[in-house]
């Protein structure tokens, strides 16, 4: 099922709509951008992808070194130790490196479709060993103290959640990694329930369990506990390989909706929701079968990993949800969703 509705200017940016910020280096991808309003305006958190020129029979990607420098890798395509199916991921003498190196970068609009950058607002790069791959797919929380984003730091000894505190997106406080590896997908409630705040993260259990969203409690946003499972893969259904949490839940009269992403054994993304307890979240009122949006549109179904839709952003405006969402791991796009048509579409 496919209840979204496409901006007809889709894509809304590309990689050739903005300048590499590393220099020597190109844009490979634009990818799932974090989202908060701020002074009247939309503005996007884009994870930028980069990459130097690939020449022919060579891979080539950055990577941050102990001092802080970046530094090229090159691999010959055709080394027999080198496993490169997937365009995201490497492995090289069963070591994993990633093909691109990403940073964050602020971009805002006032139509939500025509975007620009502000030299006044940095782009976040990874810093330290915990970050030297790169940090990836933000989630913004807005709440009364300001804005917290987690997102994931990608290093060679793991994946896990960094946090960082803002309140102008001007100076930056870095928490360093409040869910360790392996995890991704965070997502903070936007206010306290019972005095806590909450958390949906995605632990990754290689034995027993699997890509599973979870929550987790907090007094503080940066030590989190009682962690409890909430939502698993589902055998032969759209989700049945891996799912994680979108942007920060939706609070409405018949509980928390959040938008999330599954996928199967084929790396085909597509999105859900789930309903969460208004009073205790970790109680899963309902949940889609069928999926909310899948990867239909062209630009969906073919690009630098094609078969995606993904989202960790939105804001909400009524009954309307508008969410931004990497598609083909490389291009920005724009979608609504009725609020009242995703909780109907899951009785
Ligand atoms: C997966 C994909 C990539 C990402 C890495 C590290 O392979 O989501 O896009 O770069 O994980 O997080």
């Amino acid at each position: 099922m496919d209840i979204a509705k496409r901006y007809d200017k889709n894509p809304i940016l590309r990689p050739s709509d903005l300048k590499p910020g590393i220099e020597g280096m190109e844009i490979t991808c634009l990818l799932n951008p974090g989202v908060f309003r701020m002074n009247g305006k939309t503005w996007l958190v884009l994870r930028v992808a980069e990459r130097p020129k690939q020449i022919e029979g060579k891979i080539s990607f950055p990577v941050y070194n102990k001092e802080g420098h970046i530094e090229i890798m090159s691999f010959d395509e055709d080394d027999p130790q080198l496993d490169a199916s997937d365009p995201r991921v490497i492995q090289y003498k069963g070591q994993n490196y990633l093909t691109t190196l990403s940073y964050l970068r602020l971009v805002y609009s006032d139509d939500d479709l025509h975007f620009r950058e502000d030299p006044e607002y940095s782009p976040i790069f990874g810093q330290g060993p915990l970050e030297s791959f790169g940090i990836e797919d933000c989630r913004v929380a807005t709440m009364e103290d300001g804005f917290f984003l987690t997102y994931t730091m990608v290093s060679h000894v793991a994946v896990g959640v960094g946090l960082i505190a803002t309140k102008d997106f001007k100076t930056y406080e870095r928490k360093g990694m409040i869910f360790p590896p392996h995890n991704k997908d965070c997502a903070i409630f936007e206010e306290k329930i019972n005095d806590k705040f909450y958390a949906l993260h995605r632990p990754s259990s290689p034995e027993l369990g699997g890509n599973y969203i979870w929550l987790a409690e907090s007094f503080d946003r940066i030590h989190w506990g009682n962690h409890k499972c909430i939502a698993t893969t589902r055998d032969n259904s759209w989700d049945s390989a891996r799912v994680g949490a979108g942007a920060a839940p939706i609070k409405t009269n018949e509980g928390w909706l959040e938008i999330y992403h599954g996928a199967n054994a084929d790396h085909r993304y597509c999105l859900g929701a789930l309903l969460l307890d208004l009073k205790d979240p970790s109680k899963v009122l309902a949940r889609s079968v069928e999926t909310i949006m899948e990867p239909v549109a062209a630009y969906e179904k073919t690009g630098f990993f094609g078969n995606v839709v993904f989202t960790n952003g939105h804001y909400v405006e009524g009954d309307v949800v508008k969410l931004f969402y990497g598609a083909s791991d490389e291009v920005i796009c724009k979608a609504e969703f009725s609020i009242k048509e995703i909780l109907n579409s899951l009785k």
